[in-house]
């Protein structure tokens, strides 16, 4: 029986410094000195031994199991300190550390230029109107000297949502309300988006957006027209822009011009860029019609004004020789990112 006490004693001293955690060490402590426990089973043969063995082997059992139970608790302790230190180390923060940098937005490129259109208008004493994209048939087309049998009208066109309601297809109808409720000298701006039933391709989408102006004031003429125009290009462009009116049509100007840009890759000369034409078109604009002056309310006798439209899409593509409208409407990060 001594030898068996010496035996536990030694194991035990092994099992117990050799206990990595302390969930192996509780284990240990019950297997050691729980009920069904090794030095439990020895006590429990004590009845076995004669009277002066008894107290004799009692007391070097209880000197083990206090041993033990020294041991148990030297070995918690250093587990205990162990595990703290371990936490201690994982919690830790390192205040010194760089920042995590929170992902910034952008502005779209379509956002970009059009905000670099307002300045440039702003700066030469324009306002921006703003106006609703649901649109009566009379601001987008009547007021304009459009009338119901035109063929600009065409339904496969123009998203209609009633006969009398639809999606403004260009922003002039922000100006015929502005025309409506303000006198002479006008000079605004209407960015915004418009819609129009096209399909979808490189150069075509049912919404796009659109920069329009108009001024009316006493005595104004082409130059005027043309010079604003020119100064627009040249600051979107570089000061050696140069610009170029061709004749054309509208039915809300008289007289009317396709505005051209003079091609950036070869100023002028003719290239692959511009087909040889060393101009781009850009735009249209013309003199306001009398007819639309009169129709909201401008004495046509006393007031003139020029006015034009651009295509925001057009004017980004061109400046970022993006070569697919779609691009600038299907959102991909990798794309969008390249431009600030
Ligand atoms: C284009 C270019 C244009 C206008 C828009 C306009 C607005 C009012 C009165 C007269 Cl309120 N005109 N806007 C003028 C010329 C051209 O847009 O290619 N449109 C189809």
């Amino acid at each position: 029986m001594k030898e068996q006490l010496k035996a536990i004693e030694e194991r035990a001293q092994a099992a117990i410094s050799s206990a990595a955690d302390l969930r192996s060490l509780d284990d240990l402590r019950v297997k050691l000195l729980g009920k069904k426990g090794e030095l439990t089973a020895i006590l429990k043969q004590m009845g076995k031994l004669s009277a002066e063995e008894r107290p004799v082997m009692g007391q070097m059992a209880n000197q083990v199991r206090s041993t033990l139970e020294d041991m148990l608790t030297e070995r918690t302790e250093i587990l205990r300190q162990a595990a703290q230190n371990a936490r201690i180390q994982a919690e830790s923060l390192d205040v010194t550390a760089p920042g995590k940098k929170p992902p910034m937005g952008r502005l779209h490129p379509l956002q970009i230029v059009e905000d670099e259109v307002r300045e440039i208008f702003l700066g030469m004493g324009f306002s921006v109107a703003d106006g609703p994209e649901v649109e009566y048939d009379y601001y987008n087309f009547e007021a304009l000297n459009l009338p119901p049998d035109h063929p600009a009208r065409d339904t496969q066109d123009t998203f209609y949502i009633t006969d009398k309601i639809l999606l403004r297809t260009q922003t002039s109808s922000v100006q015929v309300h502005v025309m409506e409720h303000q006198k002479p000298p006008i000079r605004v701006i209407s960015p915004g988006r418009v819609y129009r039933s096209d399909a979808v391709d490189a150069t075509h989408s049912p919404l796009f957006h659109q920069i329009e102006g108009l001024v009316v004031d006493k005595g104004i003429t082409m130059a005027d027209l043309k010079g604003t125009l020119e100064l627009l290009m040249q600051r979107l462009y570089g000061e050696d822009c140069k610009i170029r009116l061709r004749p054309h049509h509208f039915p809300f100007t008289e007289p009317s011009a396709e505005v051209d840009v003079m091609c950036f890759a070869c100023h002028g000369k003719g290239c692959r860029m511009c087909k040889n034409e060393g101009y781009i078109e850009l735009l249209g604009a013309g003199m306001v019609h009398p007819k639309v002056l009169e129709g909201c309310g401008i004495d046509s006798s006393v007031y003139s004004g020029f006015a034009f439209g651009l295509g925001l899409e057009r004017i980004v593509m061109r400046r970022y020789q993006i070569s697919d409208m779609r691009l600038l409407f299907e959102n991909d990060m990798r794309f969008l990112e390249q431009y600030r």
